[in-house]
């Protein structure tokens, strides 16, 4: 085993001094905070993913620097493991300890330990960052971080989230059996819109399709996929503005359009009536759809309308295709999927309720033969398993029919980014069923009715306070607390209320949903006073919503 180059450490390290009095943690997004004070976390994060790589001789981990739909003055970085999931939950332990050690070389060497790391293994590591301003000087930091242990690195630049997910499966699968496709952007474009075309040939051409890109990275890969998509799928871009200061996610992007359930005002003008519309993340990782009907009114289609669309589509591919005996398609969610999707999908599919955070889905998803899981902010993608694609290539169909809804599963298995969620791959997902099933947002839409729903953040003195149990729907502490929530509930037709922290921000969060729209705020509202007076927070600053 060669040894820690410990000057090379501690010169860099004093470059990238760790800030006094902050505490990092690695959480379900990797580290998020303000881009300023990031620095030396990037740096010892390079040193991490070295020693992932080394861990797993030397396959290529993926280092991401995005914060997402967060502003732009934040930004975060997580790693990616090899074939394109998150990183193992035991090394979040392990990035967070070297984040915040005041001794990096005896923290690094306590990690090299206790994972058992040979550090004469080579190490490969793929990186890249989103638009933020932030990005470029972090990514400098990470670069130091990678050559303290002579990581082979590669820079794939500035490109979405999605994307660095597909290029480290495809790296780490080349001339496997399992060969995700050509270790390259254009690689990624091909894969998926040469199975776009398959799947939509022969369809009637669409209207246009207008896509909010959030002013961030998404714009860039959305104006590639144009190109590869040609005339198969007209698309108009807007807010595609990577460089002016301050427009990133700014009142526009999936983030906007979920939380204040509004068209981006920068769309007033631009989306006609019955046109179909998405916003894209700053990452491009989650998609909303929207239109306004024919009263003008805007209509939202989030994660949950898609989960329910393609979820049943695949169901009804499997069984034309003969397989329905063989191929059990199933769906995961959160307890933030409306319930009205839920009742939805239960009603076809298997559907099972996980705790918040794309690893728990994923994992889940992977317990069927094909899941689907989506969260309602529009994160989410379609697993097959490893023997459902072997299943799909070797099946041998006896009706014309048959043969031809098994073409399209299969060309699914190449239009969807299995690696990660992915607005782009989602989208082109989306719209597939759409044209299979000739629906415009207005059809998709009337499958069910959304309950109406409210989320709200309460700032509370610990969240810690907050814990939970069966995937986050009931509070076992405070104690007492949840039983006053569901006192609450009881007294809305249709109410539904969980309180839970965010693993993301210094929140809690209230969720509440109940027949009528002004009850579903009421309730949501209550709630949340209940949560502010609970966790002794100031009465001053208790917001006015919750009286
Ligand atoms: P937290 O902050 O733990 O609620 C948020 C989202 C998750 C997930 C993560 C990761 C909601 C209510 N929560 O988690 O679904 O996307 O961020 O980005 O949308
Ligand atoms: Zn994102």
């Amino acid at each position: 085993m060669s040894p820690l180059s410990t000057d090379t450490i501690q010169a860099l390290s004093h470059v990238h001094a760790k800030p006094d009095n902050i505490r990092f943690q690695y959480g379900t997004a990797g580290f998020r905070t303000l881009g300023n004070i990031l620095d030396s976390v990037l740096f010892r994060t390079g040193i991490l993913a070295g020693l992932r790589s080394k861990k797993l001789d030397g396959q290529t981990i993926g280092v991401m620097v995005t914060a997402s739909h967060n502003p732009e003055a934040d930004n975060g970085v997580k790693l990616v493991d090899p074939y394109g999931e998150m990183l193992e939950a035991s090394w979040e332990i392990y990035a967070t300890k070297l984040a915040n050690a005041p001794d990096l070389i005896s923290a690094l060497e306590d990690v090299i330990r206790d994972a058992d790391i040979d550090l004469s293994k080579p190490s490969h590591v793929v990186y890249a960052r989103d638009t933020r301003p932030s990005g470029p000087a972090l990514v400098a930091a990470l670069e130091d971080g990678l050559k303290v242990l002579n990581v082979d690195a590669r820079d794939a630049g500035v490109t979405t989230t999605p994307i660095l997910h597909y290029l480290v499966r495809a790296i780490n699968t080349k001339g496997t059996k399992n060969s995700y496709g050509e270790d390259s952007e254009q690689g990624y474009f091909e894969k998926m819109t040469n199975a776009f075309k398959k799947l939509v040939a022969g369809r009637p051409p669409r209207d246009s399709l207008l896509i909010d890109c959030a002013n961030g990275v998404g714009a860039k890969a959305a104006v590639e996929l144009s190109e590869y998509l040609g005339d198969s799928l007209p698309i108009t871009l807007e807010n595609t503005d990577t460089t002016t200061p301050g427009v990133l996610n700014n009142m526009c992007g999936a983030d906007f359009v979920k939380t204040t359930q509004k068209l981006p005002p920068s769309l007033a003008n631009k989306l006609k009536p019955g046109q179909r519309g998405c916003s894209l993340d700053g990452d491009a990782d989650r998609l909303m759809y929207f239109y306004l009907d024919e009263r003008g009114q805007f209509r939202m289609l989030d994660g949950d309308k898609i989960a329910t669309l393609v979820g049943s589509f695949i169901g009804e591919l499997v069984k034309s295709a003969g397989l329905e005996d063989k191929i059990k398609v199933g769906s995961v969610q959160t307890a933030y999927a409306n319930g009205a999707s839920t009742k939805y999908l239960s009603e076809r599919l298997p559907v099972r309720c996980v705790s918040t955070g794309v690893k728990h889905l994923h994992h889940a998803a992977e317990n069927f033969d094909v899941g689907v899981y989506f969260e309602a902010n529009g994160h989410g993608t379609v697993l097959f398993s490893p023997a459902t694609t072997d299943r799909l290539r070797e099946y041998q169909p006896s009706t014309p029919a048959q043969q031809t809804a098994l073409e399209h599963l299969i060309n699914l298995t190449l239009l969807i980014n299995q690696a990660v969620g992915d607005a782009l791959s989602d989208m082109l997902l989306v719209e597939v069923v759409l044209a299979h099933k000739n629906y415009t947002g207005i059809e998709w839409d009337s499958l069910y009715s959304d309950l109406p729903n409210r989320l709200v953040k309460v700032v509370v003195a610990d969240r810690n306070a907050f814990q939970t149990e069966d995937a986050e729907r009931r509070l076992v502490r405070p104690e007492g607390l949840q039983a006053r929530i569901e006192e609450l509930a009881h007294r809305y037709e249709g109410g539904r209320s969980f309180v839970r922290p965010s693993g993301t921000e210094d929140v809690v969060r209230v969720y509440a949903e109940a027949v009528i729209r002004t009850q579903a705020d009421e309730l949501a509202f209550r709630v949340a006073g209940l949560v502010y007076d609970t966790a002794g927070g100031d009465p001053a600053r208790r917001p006015k919503e919750f009286l």
